[in-house]
């Protein structure tokens, strides 16, 4: 049945985001009437929807306020779109702030029996969960939502361990927008990149924060670059950046990276690339990886979180243990030399991707978990 959801979500560029935006757009391609509920336009929202509906959340700068209240903020306009709209169901990606927002939200609101389904995406858990002074909120928004998801098995496991509970978590993976990534290479933007034929090119797409363990990238990158012909394609921009230049020049690898900034349009990042490398230190699923693999890119990933549930090793990537620099280099060596073995690699990526993580599926999933808990109101 149709349903009225909201969504709460980061909107810029980040995995959350772009699965929340991503969703929100299948479902309403499939006659749900969904509304945002943001503090900016979500970035990948790039089509117009007329059962799409953004909600802006704007925060008033009081001076008796030391700290905006964003949390307060979006609260109230979740009980406004609640009751504007009738919504359903208030769908929250990120358990804080959130979960615990969508909770505040609905008992605000004048309308009762709205449900709550919490999603989480990986560092609310696994990063902001550590914190202990942070964990009653998280327990907060997990218990008093109706339903709640975990991008990956690995994701689910790591909750009731941190939290020392035995909730019941519903596991449904990622998924990409077929029509965005798909098989392709494109040898005109390599030449625009100065990357000269025979190159083989070895790509790194993330935040550049710690946890994503760029020295491990560079460092593995520099042993398998000795003697070969390689460049390294960075994307993205973060805290780890200025310490990654510094760090390639030690390493004497800085004239063979190219750094192409934060980026919104992946893809075509992806289709001059050859083999595409996260090495992680925790990743609840590793969406680039899937990216990746939708365009033909093998990847060589740490065994960190959800990544070995996205990669089967030797068949559509490689699984090294995390840290493991060397372990990494050799596997990139190895396909860097083997060009039939990354063709091989790819074919099998690209039938993955479209059986176990097809869009369409998994949206039929959230919306099996929205009749569920709706069936309780
Ligand atoms: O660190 C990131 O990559 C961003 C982060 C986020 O919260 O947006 O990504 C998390 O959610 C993604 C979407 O579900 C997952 O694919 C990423 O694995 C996860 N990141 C981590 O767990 C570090």
């Amino acid at each position: 049945m149709k349903k009225s959801i909201g969504i709460l979500c980061y909107p810029s560029v980040g995995g959350s985001g772009v699965v929340a935006t991503e969703l929100g757009m299948k479902l309403a391609d499939r006659g749900h009437d969904v509304h945002f509920i943001t503090s900016s336009m979500p970035f990948r929202l790039t089509e117009y929807r007329p059962n799409i509906t953004v909600h802006l959340v704007e925060v008033n700068q009081y001076s008796v306020f030391k700290y905006p209240p964003y949390d307060i903020t979006l609260a109230s306009k979740v009980a406004e779109v609640i009751d504007v709209f009738d919504l359903d169901i208030i769908h929250a990606h990120y358990a804080v702030p959130h979960a615990v927002c969508a909770e505040l939200g609905r008992n605000m609101a004048k309308k009762k029996g709205v449900a709550v389904v919490t999603t989480l995406h990986g560092t609310d858990i696994t990063v902001i969960g550590q914190d202990l002074e942070m964990q009653p909120a998280i327990r907060y928004g997990i218990e008093s939502s109706d339903a709640v998801t975990a991008v990956s098995e690995s994701l689910a496991l790591e909750t009731n361990m941190t939290l020392h509970a035995e909730y019941d978590i519903d596991v449904i993976a990622n998924s990409i927008d077929e029509s965005v990534y798909y098989p392709m290479r494109d040898e005109r933007l390599k030449r625009h990149y100065g990357i000269e034929p025979g190159e083989v090119v070895v790509i790194h797409i993330s935040n550049f924060r710690p946890v994503k363990r760029i020295d491990d990238t560079l460092v593995a990158f520099a042993i398998a670059a000795n003697n070969r012909d390689m460049r390294l394609l960075l994307v993205g921009d973060g805290p780890e950046m200025g310490q990654t230049r510094r760090r390639a020049k030690e390493l004497g690898v800085y004239e063979k990276i190219i750094f192409a900034g934060k980026q919104e349009h992946v893809a075509q990042l992806l289709a001059i690339s050859d083999i595409h490398l996260l090495l992680s230190e925790k990743e609840a699923f590793g969406l680039v990886v899937l990216e990746a693999m939708a365009v033909g890119v093998p990847s060589v990933v740490s065994n960190a979180g959800g990544l070995p549930e996205v990669i089967q090793d030797g068949q559509t990537g490689f699984i090294v243990p995390t840290y493991d620099v060397k372990a990494a280099a050799e596997r990139i060596g190895q396909l860097a030399d083997t060009p039939e073995l990354r063709e091989q690699m790819a074919d099998a990526g690209i039938r993955d991707t479209r059986q176990r993580f097809d869009s369409n599926e998994i949206v039929r999933k959230y919306e099996q978990v929205y009749e569920r808990v709706c069936a309780r109101y």
